[in-house]
């Protein structure tokens, strides 16, 4: 039987290629066709048929109030009625940026941009400015947003499509990144041995969301930090993801560590379109038009995403936030470890704060290699039972899943019995 989700794909197929805006939606890593969506309310999701999922997609991460929360949207409201749009400098952007900075008081300066990928290939540019090099570091299958120097063993999309080194990146480009296994601190000393002298930065996932949810092994993201120093170079955290999610001030206040510049995305919009990158005050004081790293953008400070992402931080800053988050993570990642475990089915589940991720593995996923072992068939066979059950789970093995303030107990509980009726379908 056709449905309106057919409908809306053949239309779109002849619009978008893949018949989507972002690859990972197409359900390339799942097979079967993308559910088009009519609407979003707390924990939930409606499609243009009219079922209701609970969704651990939020958005890819920016929804950490859920969907509708209306104290995002009466912001929003508040600040549409003055305009759409300024093109110029407005107390909106100062009232978000003291947000951030109260968070995180490690950075000096911030500029807005309107994507994570803005974020990390401008702090790229300014690192290599700063330095005066020309390489950089990153990690196998951690995904920094879709700019050419990153697009380098990437994970996320790329890894869904297995296209992690796309084709249109210059050859000579890419080969100014350095990639090295994640948690593997040797492998990072002795790349820094060899070529430290040229290395500009290493930009990292503290908690990496994009091969699924990995988290750092004890003392990995301090020695990578200590041989970025050791060799003048910058230490770069990219919290897209972890950013106001893992804690107020993101995985660095959660792990104990400080980049030399930090990139956001995701939550610090609240569910509009901003990125963000700052740091220390001698690095960011190369940036237009303070200095002459150029980095710009028409919709930068967008009054109605500053607003959004003020209610957004607000509601965060609210006590007992987190610990609420954090409650409700555990609840439904522990349930589903569990519910695997009463039916015979071997998984590991990666969770850190509300970011999870099931792999159907026997042993510990700690890396890109280990997270390109899970049984992915396994994977797609799991997604949609919980969609039939009910449960939109991002549609890809290497992507984070996110559990948001409006997930309470009645959409935990809904999960987990999905979960119980997909694992006893899928078998052992
Ligand atoms: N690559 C994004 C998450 N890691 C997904 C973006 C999207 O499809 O919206």
């Amino acid at each position: 039987m056709t449905d309106r989700s057919d409908e809306l794909l053949a239309r779109a197929l002849s619009l978008f290629p893949g018949g989507v805006n972002s690859p990972v939606r197409a359900f390339g890593g799942v097979g079967g066709r993308p559910v088009f969506f009519a609407r979003g309310e707390g924990a939930f999701l409606t499609d243009v048929d009219g079922r209701r999922y609970v969704d651990y997609v939020g958005s890819w991460g920016p929804l950490i109030l859920g969907h509708a929360a209306p104290a995002v949207n009466a912001a929003i409201a508040g600040a549409l009625a003055g305009g759409t749009s300024f093109g110029a400098p407005h107390e909106g952007e100062i009232a978000l940026a003291e947000a951030v900075r109260a968070a995180m008081p490690w950075l000096d300066r911030i500029r807005f941009v309107s994507s994570g990928t803005e974020a990390t290939s401008a702090a790229l540019r300014l690192a290599r400015a700063f330095t005066s090099r020309d390489e950089v570091v990153k990690f196998d299958g951690c995904y920094h947003g879709a700019t050419d120097s990153l697009l380098v063993r990437a994970g996320s999309g790329v890894e869904t499509l297995g296209l992690p080194d796309s084709p249109g990146v210059p050859a000579a480009l890419a080969a100014l990144t350095h990639t090295v296994p994640f948690n593997d601190a040797e492998r990072v000393q002795d790349l820094f041995r060899r070529r430290g002298g040229a290395i500009a930065c290493a930009i990292v996932e503290p908690v990496v969301g994009n091969m699924g949810v990995i988290p750092p092994a004890p003392g990995f993201l301090e020695a990578l930090a200590e041989a970025c120093h050791a060799a003048g170079a910058l230490f770069i955290v990219d919290e897209v993801m972890t950013g106001f999610r893992l804690a107020r001030g993101g995985a660095q206040e959660r792990l104990g560590v400080r980049g030399d510049l930090t990139t956001f995305g995701k939550v610090i919009g609240g569910g509009l379109p901003v990125g963000a990158f700052g740091g220390r005050a001698e690095i960011m004081k190369l940036v237009a038009p303070a200095g002459p790293v150029y980095q710009a953008g028409t919709l930068s400070g967008n009054p109605l995403a500053m607003a959004a992402g003020k209610a957004t931080l607000d509601a965060l800053a609210v006590p007992g936030a987190y610990d609420r988050l954090e409650r409700a993570s555990a609840r439904v990642a522990g349930g589903i470890a569990a519910a695997a475990r009463d039916a015979g089915v071997a998984v590991r589940v990666n969770r850190v704060g509300s970011m999870w991720t099931l792999f159907f593995a026997e042993d510990a996923v700690t890396d890109a290699s280990s997270a390109r072992r899970a049984d992915r068939a396994r994977f797609a066979a799991f997604f949609h039972a919980m969609l039939d059950e009910g449960v939109y789970l991002p549609p890809s093995q290497f992507e984070a899943a996110f559990v948001s303030l409006a997930h309470d107990d009645a959409a935990v509980e809904k999960t987990l019995s999905a979960a119980k009726a997909a694992f006893a379908k899928i078998g052992r």
